[in-house]
């Protein structure tokens, strides 16, 4: 029996993790796995931040001015642009399709895809091209935890079922009962929906250490610019309630669990033989969730992979121990950590508790001190206009990256989006009264997250307050790349 899995996850830095795990999966089950990656007919993965160009600024403020313009006309001409510029655009599709289609070749029994939103038109097209060659075709990802994403999704010509959930136990049934072309096998299977009968996610797994390592042999290595290994040591996030966080929503991060320190290291021992890397990252949301882990890794990584380099993203919570003290960074770095990305979001406590963020600006700022201290380099993210904030609350942001800018290496900056399936969504969509900043709201299930006019940004004082910060990131983002920023660019 072979299978064809067809990778709409498409990463220009690093082999998808999912599509490893499914590969490997069926491959120690005896079935046939051929993989198609839109990178082997040249359509580039969506584009990550790298840093700026000196004119950058403006660029940066054009940008964030149409993404939060009160005018639909502004919106809509943003989103032809940003359209035409991602792998998403008409010639990106009908490379992906005509390759996909190529890669159906007589033999093969079944079809996965694993996909983004976005990739909606493509995969359409996929799925007409195997309803036409008479394939059954069974579709994933992350956002089809979400039922609106799945009624979208069930009526495609072509596509058997849609998964809703982590797959990994039932992968072998699933592909047994495509190929055997038997509904109601197929519907017998968790999370598994059907154009008869759409369901509900399958419950998260528990036991992670079953799962085999992912089998990545199959990704165009050289197509990348060097080799990086993807490592998920959980799934979720051990704080896991900020109100903005789509992650925490998705297919495999509804809820914490974890793997132990002996079975992660393990997979990275045999990951750095297989592919010849000595370079990681850990795609965990918070890599400190588990602190046996987190001090697993620091501790015996330079025993299983001499001089290993990796990347990982940490939550600096405001209570408890969070296993980042200045010995255990130190420790990290001497371990191989060169880069941490955490979410600042906001410089304003009366911000980061409306976001349910359960961080503290003086507690990050001396875990940025140590971080730099150490010798990791810290990228961060934050957030502008979120509902009910005021300029004093941007300027509070920009005040603390002007104080930090010594520490920090990137910032990445993203006006509110208000994401599909978050607490802030389902909390607005019980009580919209309760956010009268919030309007004209319309959900663009293509992204997952919903148009609509905050008019927290609308004011002059605002806008000039969200000018400074974007000044400022500018600052910090055109500093020059470190040995270590440069060998993970573009990839946090
Ligand atoms: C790590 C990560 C990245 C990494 C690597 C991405 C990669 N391609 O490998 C980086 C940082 C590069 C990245 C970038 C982006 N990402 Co990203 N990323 C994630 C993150 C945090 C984890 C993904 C992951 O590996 N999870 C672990 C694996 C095991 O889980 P999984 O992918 O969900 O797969 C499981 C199930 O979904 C299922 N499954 C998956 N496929 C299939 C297929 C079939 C047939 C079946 C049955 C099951 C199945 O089985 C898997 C195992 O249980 C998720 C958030 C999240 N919690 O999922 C966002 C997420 C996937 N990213 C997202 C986005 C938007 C992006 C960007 C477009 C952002 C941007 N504009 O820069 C870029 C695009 C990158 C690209 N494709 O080129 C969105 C996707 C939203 C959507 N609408 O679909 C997510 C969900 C974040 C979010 N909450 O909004 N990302
Ligand atoms: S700490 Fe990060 S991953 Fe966890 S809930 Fe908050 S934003 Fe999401």
């Amino acid at each position: 029996m072979k299978t064809l899995i067809i990778d709409l996850n498409n990463f220009s830095r690093y082999p998808t993790l999912s599509v490893g795990y499914a590969a490997s999966i069926l491959r120690g089950a005896g079935v046939e796995v051929e993989i198609f990656s839109p990178l082997t007919v040249g359509v580039a993965g969506y584009p990550r931040k790298t840093r700026p160009r000196p004119w950058g600024m403006y660029d940066h403020w054009l940008r964030y001015w149409s993404a939060t313009s009160s005018s639909q006309r502004v919106r809509r001409m943003r989103k032809a642009v940003v359209h035409r510029v991602r792998p998403t655009n008409d010639d990106s599709t009908q490379r992906i399709l005509d390759g996909a289609t190529r890669a159906m070749t007589s033999d093969v029994d079944v079809i996965l895809i694993s996909a983004y939103t976005m990739y909606f038109d493509v995969c359409s097209r996929i799925c007409e091209a195997a309803g036409n060659a008479g394939i059954p075709v069974c579709v994933g990802g992350p956002y089809f935890s979400q039922p609106e994403i799945v009624e979208d999704w069930l009526p495609l010509p072509g596509l058997t079922a849609v998964h809703s959930g982590e797959p990994e136990m039932d992968l072998v049934d699933l592909v047994e009962s495509l190929a055997a072309k038997d509904v109601s096998r197929l519907e017998q299977i968790a999370g598994i929906s059907t154009s008869a009968k759409p369901v509900p996610n399958a419950a998260p797994l528990t036991h992670l250490d079953q799962i085999p390592f992912p089998d990545f042999s199959d990704f165009p290595w050289e197509a990348y610019p060097n080799r990086i290994v993807p490592i998920l040591t959980g799934r979720g996030c051990g704080w896991g309630v900020c109100t903005f966080c789509s992650d925490v929503v998705t297919s495999s991060g509804r809820s914490y669990r974890s793997r132990s320190p002996e079975n992660v290291l393990a997979e990275m021992k045999e990951q750095h033989e297989r592919y010849q890397s000595r370079l990681f990252t850990y795609l965990d949301l918070k890599l400190n969730s588990d602190l046996a882990v987190w001090r697993g890794l620091i501790e015996s990584t330079p025993s299983i992979v001499p001089q290993a380099t990796w990347t990982a993203s940490v939550h600096v919570g405001a209570k408890d121990d969070q296993g980042l003290s200045l010995a255990e960074l130190k420790k990290a770095r001497k371990a191989g950590l060169v880069r941490m990305t955490t979410g600042l979001e906001s410089g304003s406590p009366r911000m980061l508790a409306a976001m349910a963020k359960g961080t503290d600006p003086e507690r990050t700022s001396e875990f940025l001190r140590n971080a730099h201290q150490a010798g990791i380099t810290m990228r961060m993210t934050a957030i502008i206009g979120y509902p009910g904030e005021e300029p004093s609350d941007v300027e509070a942001t920009t005040k603390f990256l002007e104080a930090h800018q010594e520490y920090v290496d990137r910032i990445v900056l993203s006006p509110f989006a208000l994401q599909l399936g978050t607490p802030f969504h389902r909390r607005f969509e019980k009580d919209p009264a309760a956010f009268p900043q919030i309007s004209n709201v319309r959900l663009d299930r293509r992204t997952a997250t919903f148009d609509h006019v905050n008019s927290t940004v609308q004011s002059s004082a605002h806008r000039k307050a969200a000018f400074g910060l974007i000044r400022m990131v500018h600052r910090i983002n055109r500093k020059p790349h470190t040995q270590y920023s440069k060998e993970f660019e573009g990839v946090m």
